[in-house]
């Protein structure tokens, strides 16, 4: 049986719930390159992972309604550590490196790919980790890769297509039904999707209600 996989629309007291929770302070603590540099597992957290480039780190300033809270640039491999940002106290917002190609030297990638896959499947505070898909792209084999480390480790996961704003209704429609498929295959997917633009708005107070939920 295939799952319908839906896009998420959560009610009115949900996105009240998700826009107080972000209406609160949000704020960088610090960038992690190994493991032990972790911050202690006091409270949870969500994260957010995909390929280079996909807007991580846009997501996370559209989220928090800052614009430069996390560093985002056009050149795939900005974000190279495992950056934590506190928010409203009670959890930690988690942007990741990006995984496929980079603009990087290749010691340093694979330094810190083996870094995130340590997180990924070795963080027991993470309560759900959200994988971002380009709307233009869908699914690639390095997010196959990504989503299937997740179904080994148990963590819960949620895609999130982001740049929607970048394709056409029609071509949308074909890549979310790709997205579809895929995804439910994998028994670690949440059965609904969001969509999103960082860009236009689109969906934030949606992802902002999922996460008030979780924490
Ligand atoms: N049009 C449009 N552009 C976006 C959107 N989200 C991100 N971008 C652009 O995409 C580029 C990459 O965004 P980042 O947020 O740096 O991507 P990332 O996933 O953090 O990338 P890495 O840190 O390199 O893995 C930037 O130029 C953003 O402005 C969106 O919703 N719409
Ligand atoms: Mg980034």
């Amino acid at each position: 049986m295939e799952l319908q996989f839906p896009i998420a629309e959560p009610d009115a007291a949900a996105l009240e719930k998700g826009r107080l929770l972000f209406a609160g302070e949000t704020d960088f603590l610090k960038g992690v390159v190994a493991m032990d540099g972790m911050p202690p597992d006091d409270r949870l957290e969500v994260c957010f992972a995909g390929r280079s480039n996909v807007g991580k780190s846009t997501l996370i300033n559209a989220l928090t309604g800052r614009k430069a809270l996390a560093r985002a640039s056009n050149t795939p491999g900005r974000t190279q550590e495992i950056n934590f940002f506190t928010c409203a106290e009670s959890h930690y917002l988690v942007d990741l490196p990006g995984y496929g190609f980079a603009k990087a030297p290749v010691k340093t990638v694979e330094k810190w790919q083996r870094l995130l896959k340590a997180y990924l499947s070795g963080r027991a505070t993470l309560r759900r980790a959200f994988v971002l898909i380009d709307s233009r792209h869908g699914v690639k084999d390095v997010d196959e890769e990504i989503m299937t480390l997740l179904d080994k480790s148990a963590v819960p996961f949620q895609v999130v297509m982001t740049k929607a704003d970048k394709v056409k209704e029609a071509e949308r429609e074909k890549i979310i039904a790709q997205v579809r498929s895929k995804v439910s295959r994998h028994p670690a997917a949440f059965p609904e999707m969001i969509l999103t633009s960082s860009e236009k708005g689109w969906g934030i107070d949606v992802l902002r209600a999922v996460i008030a939920t979780l924490v």
